[in-house]
């Protein structure tokens, strides 16, 4: 795959790198995205669940035991997967001396972590940690099999995965730490992400506006009006090219 040079060179000396990224960046590892792009066989997500059902408070109240169902079959479905060239690189670029690199993530698999990074901004939290809806308290039980929802041993309340559903507020700390990233980069990477859920999809704008270059990586260009350029291609074979 070519990439132009005069982008090839924004990456290379860049000083301060701010990447976010999406789904995309994990179907190369074979994790169905939400939302399917038109060259896409693989079914994705949303064509098959409805999320407000799924990923909102009101599904889980009208139906817990469906919601927490589906986390779990979610789960196993990762298990098996593995980080690939994209998270590697991606882990092995924020190793770097002489570039500053910070990575944020929507997704809640933990691939980029299992990839090598060590920071990692989690915006919509981790499918792999469970809470208590109630007391918020921690709930690190094994849940492995377990096909009905969860009492919380403190208070009784119902246990849920610690993922930001619709019109949840992300995690504040995460939040803020991705803004400032965002607002003091040179160069932000949107890498395989559709750009529409927000606040995530606003950081691009947000460096624009202090003067970075915004980068997209993805198959399918989206219509986001902030992007300077657009590497049209899969992550893992992009970030494999760019060699960094
Ligand atoms: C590849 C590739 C390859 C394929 N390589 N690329 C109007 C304006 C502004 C906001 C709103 C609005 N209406 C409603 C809202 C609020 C809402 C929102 O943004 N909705 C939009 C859908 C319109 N946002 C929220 O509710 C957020 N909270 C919030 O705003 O609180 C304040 C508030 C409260 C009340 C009212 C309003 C505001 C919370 C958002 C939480 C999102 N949660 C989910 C589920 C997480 C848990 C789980 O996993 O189950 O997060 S939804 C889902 O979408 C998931 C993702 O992180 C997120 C983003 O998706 P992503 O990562 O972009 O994936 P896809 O599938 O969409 O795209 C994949 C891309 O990859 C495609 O472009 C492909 O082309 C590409 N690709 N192969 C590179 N190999
Ligand atoms: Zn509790």
């Amino acid at each position: 795959m070519d990439i132009e040079p005069e982008v090839l060179a924004l990456i290379q000396h860049a000083k301060r790198v701010t990447i976010l990224t999406g789904a995309g960046v994990s179907a190369e590892s074979g994790v169905a995205t939400f939302r399917a792009y038109k060259e896409e066989t693989q079914e994705s997500l949303w064509s098959q669940y409805d999320p407000q059902k799924m990923a909102s408070i009101d599904g889980f109240r009208e139906n817990p035991n469906r919601v927490w169902q589906w986390y779990q079959w979610r789960r196993n479905e990762l298990k098996n997967k593995e980080p690939n060239d994209a998270h590697k690189a991606i882990a092995k670029w924020q190793q770097s001396k002489t570039q500053n690199v910070t990575l944020i993530t929507q997704n809640v698999d933990g691939l980029h972590q299992a990839g090598g990074s060590k920071d990692v901004i989690e915006l919509h939290g981790n499918i792999w940690r469970n809470h208590c809806l109630q007391c918020l308290a921690d709930y690190n039980g094994d849940v492995d099999g377990v096909e009905t929802v969860i009492e919380c041993p403190e208070c009784g309340g119902q246990i849920r995965p610690s993922v930001v559903w619709f019109s949840e507020a992300l995690p504040e700390q995460a939040w803020r730490d991705a803004e400032s990233a965002s607002y003091s980069c040179d160069l932000f990477l949107s890498v395989g992400t559709s750009s529409q859920v927000y606040p995530a999809a606003g950081l691009a704008a947000l460096a624009k506006s202090q003067g970075a270059t915004v980068i997209e990586v993805n198959p399918e260009p989206t219509e986001s009006s902030v992007v300077d350029y657009c590497i049209e291609g899969k992550a893992g074979e992009v970030f494999k090219t760019l060699n960094i």
